[in-house]
C-alpha cells in the first residue's frame, strides 16, 4: 500500500470528453462496455494508466481495431496503454461479479436489486478509468437486463430511449449533460415501488420528483418526498441556486456503506433517511431523512457542479454542504435546538477525533486509503469552518461569495483556496490567515482570563493550539468569538472579537461593577472553552444570556464541574444550589426541546474529552451520581412535568416533537427510583409512536429493569419483518447495562436477522455496543474490546469500509487510564496479524500503534 500526498498533485496527462457505457447485468458476470473519447493533454506523457481494481479484463480496442497484447500491461490495481495517437477512441470490455461484491464499493446487489456506489474511488471496481474527481466527462449509459425482474433502470440524466430485447430482457438509455467525475456516476436496476412528484423551478421548468423504494414501502416515501420540495425551494430561496435537469431519482437501498450518495440526478441512499411512518419512525429518523434529503440536494451545486480537484479537498464540498444542510434544519426547526445538537455531536465525536491517532486537517495532506477520510472532521469541523467565515463575513457578504464562487468554478475541478479567495475577494474580507484552519489539526483551546478595575472590564484570550503530527507546533488561528457582558441580569453589549494572536486583551469602560461574561455566543468557533466562573456565574448566564447556545452551555459547563469532582472524589458531596439552578429550567418559560437540552447531562463521551487517561467507569459513575442526586431532589419536578407532556396521538410538528423530547428525558431521570419504573412500562405498553416505544426501552436497558426481556420478545415479534426497525432492536439489545451481556451480545450475532454483510445490522449491534454500552464495553475484564475487535477482524474480510469505521473506540485509547490502554492497545496490535489486513484498518492500526 502507499501513500498519496496532497503536494504531489499534477493535472492529468490525458482526458475523456465523453464515455459511453453499456451494462449487460448479470449476477455474478455483469458485462461492462466503456467507450471512451480520450485526448493526450501532456505531449511528454507516454503511457496511458488507468485505474481499475477486482476486473477481468474481456476485450481492448483502439479505433476500434483489437489492441495486441504487447501494447498494454494489467496489474491488480492498473491497465497502461502504450499509445501513439493523440486522440483516439478507446473501448474496453470488463467483467465485474456484482453478487460477491460486499464491500459495497462499486457495482454490487442490495437485497434484489444492483445498484452502484463510486464515491471516492469506487468506479474503478466497474471498469479502467482515471479515476480522479478532476477528470470531468459526459456520460451516456445504456443498461440491459432482465425485464420482469429488474422493471426500472436507472442512471444519471436524462431518459433518451427505452425498449425491450429478446430473452425477456430489456434496455434503456441515459444521457448526463453536465460533464462529471466518474464518482457521481450511478446505476441502479430492480423491481421498485415508485412515488411520483414535481417541483417547478423559479424560472418555470417543470422538474419530475421520483423516489423508488421495496415494494410495499410506497406510504413510507411521502416524508422524504416532501423534504425534497422543501429542500429545492429552500435552496432556491437562500442562495438562489436552481435545479438542473429534468428529473431527479432517489433510490433506497437496505445494503449500503454510507448515509447517501448525491450521484448526479440519481442519489442512492441508505434507507434508513428515507423511510418513514408514524408507527416505525422517531422523530429524530424524520428530522434526519430532512436533512440527509436536504444535503444530497445541496450537493447538486455544491459538489457536482463545482466538484473537487482532487480527493484532499473534500471539505470543499462536505463542509460546505454540511454548512448548508445545518443551515436549512436550523430554518425548517429551532436553530438554537439544532446548533445545539451540532455542537454536542463535534464535542464528542469530533473532539475525539482531532485528539486521536487519526487526527487531520479537514484538508487532510497525506492518504492511505481516501475512505478513511469521510470524517467527523472533514464534515462536522469543516462545516464550522464555513460557519465561521459565515460569521466573519456576515450573511450578506457570505452570500456574495457564493455567488462569486459559482461565477469562477461552475463546471470545474477545484480547491478549498478557491473557495476561501472567492469569499475574500467577493467581501473584502482578509482570509489569509483564517487559511490556516485548512492545514492544520487538533482542537485549538480558549482560555479566558478576566480583570476589573475602575469601572474597567478586561478580557484576555489566549489559544493554545496542539503539536502536529510532524512535530511542529500548532500556530495561531484566526477565532471569532461571539461574547455577551451582562450587568444586572441584562445583556448590555454584544460583541464579535477576532483573536489572531496567541493571546489579545480587550476593554470595555462604564461598567459599576464586574459584569458576567457569556462566551462563543452560538459557538462561534470550533474551540475547547478554558475558564473559571463561579455557580454563581453560570447561573446568571443561564438565566440571562440572550444567546440560547449560552444559556445551554452554562448549564453544561455547570454539570460538567461537578460531573468531574465526582471522577476526582467519588464521595464528593453535590450542593443543594445544584437543585436550585435546575429547578430553574423547569420553571423557565423556553420551548420544550431548549428544556429537554437543558435538562440533558453532558454525554459520556463528552466527559472523557474533558478528562486525560480517564477511568471510564469513574465516567460512567459519575455522570449517574449526578443524575440520581438531581432527580432525587427534584422528583416533583421531574414527574409534573413527565405528565404533563404526555401528547395525545402521534404528530411528527415541532410542538410535539419538543414534548415528547421533554418528556422523554424526564423518564430517563425517573426510571432511576425504583418507585418511579411502573412509569417506563406504562409508556412502553401504551406508545402509539417508535420515539415513546424507543425512549421506554432505553430507560430498561440502561437501568437494566425486569420488564426488559419481555418488552425486547414483545417488539421483536411485532417489528420482525421491518428491517429499519429492527435495526432498533438490535441497537438497544446491545445497550443492555447487564453482567450478562456478552452471553447475550453472543446469542445477538447468532440471531437469524443478524448479518455483519448488512451495514446498518453491523452497526447497530456492534457499534451501538461499543459506543452506547460504556459500562461494559471498557470493562475491567477487556471482554468488551475482544467483542469488538472478533467483529472487526470478520468484517475486515467482508467489507472494509465498515471495519474501519467500527475500529474508531478501539484506536483513541490514549483517552483512557493505562490498563485500559494496554488492553486495548492489545486488540490492536492482534489485529495488525490478521491475513489479507485491509488497507483502511491497516492506515488506522498504523497510525494508532504508532
Ligand atoms: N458524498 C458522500 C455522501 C455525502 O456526503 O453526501
Ligand atoms: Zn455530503
Amino acid at each position: 500500500f502507499t501513500a498519496r500526498y496532497l503536494s504531489d498533485y499534477q493535472v492529468s496527462n490525458f482526458s475523456i470528453a465523453t464515455v459511453d457505457l453499456t451494462f449487460e447485468l448479470a449476477d455474478t458476470a455483469t458485462i461492462v462496455t466503456s467507450t471512451m473519447a480520450i485526448k493526450r493533454e501532456n505531449k511528454n506523457a507516454k503511457q496511458l494508466v488507468l485505474d481499475g481494481e477486482q476486473l477481468k479484463l474481456v476485450s481492448l480496442q483502439i479505433n476500434q481495431q483489437d489492441l495486441p497484447e504487447s501494447y498494454y500491461q494489467v496489474s491488480d490495481t492498473q491497465l497502461a496503454l502504450d499509445i501513439s495517437a493523440d486522440e483516439f477512441i478507446l473501448t474496453i470490455v470488463t467483467e465485474i461479479d456484482p453478487l460477491n461484491n460486499t464491500s459495497l464499493e462499486g457495482l454490487f446487489k442490495s437485497g434484489g436489486a444492483f445498484c452502484t456506489q463510486c464515491e471516492a474511488e469506487g468506479f474503478r471496481r466497474i471498469t479502467y478509468y482515471l479515476d480522479r474527481p478532476d477528470v470531468m466527462s459526459t456520460f451516456s449509459t445504456k443498461v440491459i437486463a432482465d425485464k420482469k425482474s429488474y422493471p426500472y433502470l436507472l442512471s444519471n440524466g436524462n431518459k433518451t430511449a427505452a425498449g425491450d430485447l429478446p430473452q425477456g430482457k430489456h434496455f434503456t438509455c441515459w444521457q448526463d449533460p453536465h460533464p462529471k467525475p466518474c464518482y457521481l456516476f450511478a446505476v441502479v436496476a430492480g423491481d421498485f415501488d415508485l412515488l411520483e412528484g414535481s417541483f417547478t423551478t423559479q424560472d418555470k421548468r417543470n422538474v419530475a420528483l421520483e423516489i423508488f423504494v421495496d415494494k410495499g414501502n410506497l406510504p413510507k416515501a411521502h416524508h422524504a418526498m416532501a423534504s425534497l420540495k422543501k429542500s429545492m425551494l429552500w435552496d432556491e430561496e437562500t442562495f438562489g441556486l436552481v435545479y438542473d435537469l429534468d428529473i431527479y431519482m432517489i433510490v433506497a437501498v437496505d445494503f449500503f456503506n454510507m448515509g447517501a450518495m448525491e450521484n448526479k440526478g440519481l442519489n442512492v441512499f441508505n434507507s434508513k433517511f428515507v423511510l418513514a411512518d408514524n408507527e416505525s419512525a422517531t422523530d429524530t429518523d424524520f428530522f434526519n431523512i430532512e436533512a440527509v434529503i436536504g444535503h444530497e440536494y445541496f450537493h447538486n451545486w455544491t459538489g457536482n457542479r463545482v466538484t473537487c480537484r482532487d480527493w484532499f479537498q473534500l471539505s470543499l464540498k462536505e463542509g460546505l454542504t454540511v454548512f448548508r444542510d445545518q443551515q436549512f434544519s436550523a430554518d425548517m426547526h429551532s436553530a438554537p435546538v439544532n446548533r445545539i445538537k451540532n455542537v454536542r455531536l463535534l464535542r464528542s465525536k469530533q473532539f475525539a477525533e482531532d485528539a486521536g491517532p487519526m487526527a487531520h486537517p479537514i484538508r487532510p495532506e497525506k492518504v492511505l486509503e481516501m475512505n478513511n477520510f469521510y470524517t467527523l472532521t472533514v464534515y462536522e469541523k469543516g462545516a464550522e469552518v464555513i460557519r465561521m467565515i459565515n460569521t466573519l463575513l456576515g450573511a450578506a457578504k457570505f452570500r456574495k461569495g457564493m455567488d462569486l464562487y459559482f461565477a469562477r468554478f461552475d463546471g470545474m475541478a477545484v480547491t478549498c483556496d478557491d473557495f476561501i479567495n472567492a469569499m475574500s475577494d467577493a467581501s473584502g474580507v482578509d482570509l489569509v490567515l483564517f487559511k490556516a484552519w485548512y492545514h492544520q489539526s487538533g482542537t485549538p483551546i480558549l482560555s479566558v482570563e478576566e480583570g476589573f478595575s475602575n469601572e474597567q472590564y478586561q478580557l484576555t484570550l489566549t489559544q493554545t493550539n496542539p503539536s502536529q503530527k510532524d512535530g511542529s507546533e500548532g500556530k495561531a488561528l484566526h477565532i471569532p468569538v461571539a461574547i455577551e457582558l451582562i450587568e444586572n441580569n441584562k445583556v448590555i453589549r454584544r460583541q464579535l472579537l477576532e483573536l489572531t494572536s496567541e493571546q489579545q486583551t480587550w476593554t470595555f469602560d462604564n461598567f459599576v461593577e464586574k459584569p458576567v461574561l457569556a462566551v462563543l455566543a452560538d459557538f462561534s468557533a470550533p474551540v475547547k472553552l478554558s475558564i473559571n466562573q463561579t455557580d454563581q456565574e453560570l447561573a446568571t448566564v443561564m438565566a440571562f444570556a440572550d444567546d440560547e447556545f449560552c444559556r445551554w452551555d452554562a448549564g453544561q459547563q455547570l454539570m460538567l464541574n461537578y460531573i468531574k469532582a465526582l471522577i476526582d472524589d467519588s464521595s464528593f458531596a453535590l450542593p443543594n444550589s445544584l437543585l436550585t439552578t435546575y429547578q430553574a429550567i423547569f420553571d423557565a418559560n423556553t420551548d420544550n426541546a431548549f428544556k429537554a437540552e437543558q435538562l440533558s447531562l453532558p454525554s459520556f463521551d463528552e466527559v472523557v474529552a474533558e478528562i486525560a487517561q480517564v477511568d471510564p467507569i469513574k465516567v460512567v459513575n459519575a455522570i449517574a451520581a449526578v443524575k440520581l442526586f438531581l432527580v432525587t431532589g427534584l422528583t416533583a419536578s421531574f414527574e409534573k412535568t413527565f405528565i404533563d407532556n404526555k401528547a395525545s396521538a402521534y404528530k411528527y410538528s415541532g410542538e410535539e416533537v419538543g414534548q415528547r423530547a421533554l418528556k422523554n428525558v424526564c423518564l430517563s431521570y425517573l426510571s432511576l427510583l425504583e418507585q418511579q419504573q411502573s412509569k417506563v412500562v406504562e409508556q412502553y405498553q401504551s406508545s402509539d409512536n417508535m420515539t415513546d416505544t424507543l425512549a421506554a426501552l432505553a430507560c430498561s436497558a440502561d437501568n437494566n429493569l425486569v420488564d426488559l426481556a419481555g418488552q425486547l420478545q414483545h417488539f421483536e415479534q411485532k417489528w420482525h419483518s421491518t428491517a429499519l426497525v429492527m435495526d432498533k432492536w438490535f441497537s438497544l439489545a446491545a445497550q443492555q447495562c447487564s453482567t450478562n451481556i456478552f452471553s447475550s451480545l453472543d446469542r445477538l450475532l447468532a440471531h437469524p436477522l443478524f448479518s455483519l454483510k448488512n451495514p446498518n445490522r453491523a452497526r447497530s449491534l456492534v457499534g451501538n455496543f461499543s459506543v452506547n454500552n460504556p459500562r461494559y464495553f471498557h470493562c475491567q475484564s477487556g471482554q468488551g474490546y475482544q467483542f469488538l475487535a472478533e467483529q472487526i477482524a470478520l468484517l475486515n474480510e467482508i467489507n472494509p469500509q465498515v471495519a474501519s469505521r467500527l475500529i474508531t473506540p478501539l484506536i483513541q485509547f490514549r483517552s483512557f487510564d493505562l490498563p485500559r490502554q494496554k488492553l486495548m492497545r492489545a486488540e490492536l496490535e492482534k489485529l495488525t496479524t490478521l491475513k489479507n489486513l485491509s488497507k483502511d484498518l491497516k492506515e488506522k492500526l498504523d497510525a494508532a500503534l504508532a
